[in-house]
């Protein structure tokens, strides 16, 4: 809920009353009202390769250090998470992720996509938002891996931020200009119909999550506020995808077989 304060002015009357706490001040003859309002809502999930910055980028958007992150070599975030807070005058619900198995031999049994799959059904109906976060200083054969996967998704792409996370340790001055033109991000941004931010999530400043709000809600309003959910996974989807894990590991066998060749 959101606190406003009104002046009531003779005449015109206050409105916008959905609760009110106020006081009359009778030196000033004016009567002060603090009005509460239904903020609007807005639900994001946050995904990304492990270790790219997924929890941290939620500790960012809430204000708090809900989330544990911390560098290491084995996965830290093992469950979906959901947290809620109020923020820049507006309602989030923001689920946290493990990261994307991007293994392409894995058990074809095992489905890559449950972690994903788990949190959208944590913000049914929902989400509005997918941010897919990727660090600014690595992007790899994995990241490319996650794209095309995502890209499988039916309708995915109107609802996709990208987040670059670790601008803070990103000495060009021109990060963006050089996101923009860079040739290996192309599938990437593709996917986000262009749609990126540069984070810095050792910054704690209401800034970069206001742009990042603005964004989410000139998404939303562009599709007239409708929530995506676990329909993405279509079997049309679904077919799409094992094609590409074949094709991704086609392409890493021929890797290795060209390095056991030299
Ligand atoms: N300098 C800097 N470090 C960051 C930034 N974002 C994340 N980190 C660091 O990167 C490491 C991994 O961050 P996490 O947020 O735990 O990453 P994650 O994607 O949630 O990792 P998993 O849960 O293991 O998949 C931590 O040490 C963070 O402090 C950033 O914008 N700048
Ligand atoms: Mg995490």
């Amino acid at each position: 809920m959101r606190r406003l304060i009104a002046e009531y002015q003779e005449g015109k009357g206050v409105h916008l009353i959905h609760e009110i706490e106020g006081y009359f001040c009778p030196t000033l003859d004016i009567l002060h009202l603090t009005i509460s309002v239904g903020l609007e809502e807005y639900k994001l999930i946050v995904y990304g390769l492990p270790g790219s910055g997924v929890s941290s980028t939620v500790n960012t958007i809430l204000g708090t250090e809900q989330m544990e992150t911390k560098l290491s070599f084995d996965p830290t975030t093992k469950t979906c998470r959901l947290e809620t807070c109020e923020r820049l005058g507006y309602k989030f619900k923001v689920v946290d992720v493990p990261g994307f198995n991007a293994e392409t031999s894995t058990n074809p049994d095992t489905d890559r996509f449950w972690g994903l799959k788990n949190g959208i059904e944590l913000l049914t109906p929902g989400p509005n938002v997918l941010i897919l976060v990727t660090q600014v200083d690595r992007y790899n054969e994995a990241n490319n891996f996650l794209v095309h996967c995502l890209n499988c998704l039916e309708g995915i792409s109107k609802y996709i931020i990208v987040v670059f996370t670790k601008g803070d340790t990103s000495k060009n001055s021109n990060t963006r200009g050089m996101i923009s033109k860079s040739e290996n991000l192309r599938d990437l941004l593709a996917l986000s119909d262009g749609r990126f931010q540069l984070f810095d999530n050792t910054n704690k400043d209401d800034q970069q999550v206001q742009t990042l709000m603005n964004m989410v809600k000139q998404i939303t309003d562009s599709n007239e506020k409708k929530y995506f959910g676990n329909s993405i996974f279509s079997p049309g989807s679904e077919e799409k995808l094992l094609s590409v894990v074949a094709q991704c590991e086609n392409k890493r066998k021929d890797v290795m077989q060209t390095c056991m060749n030299f």
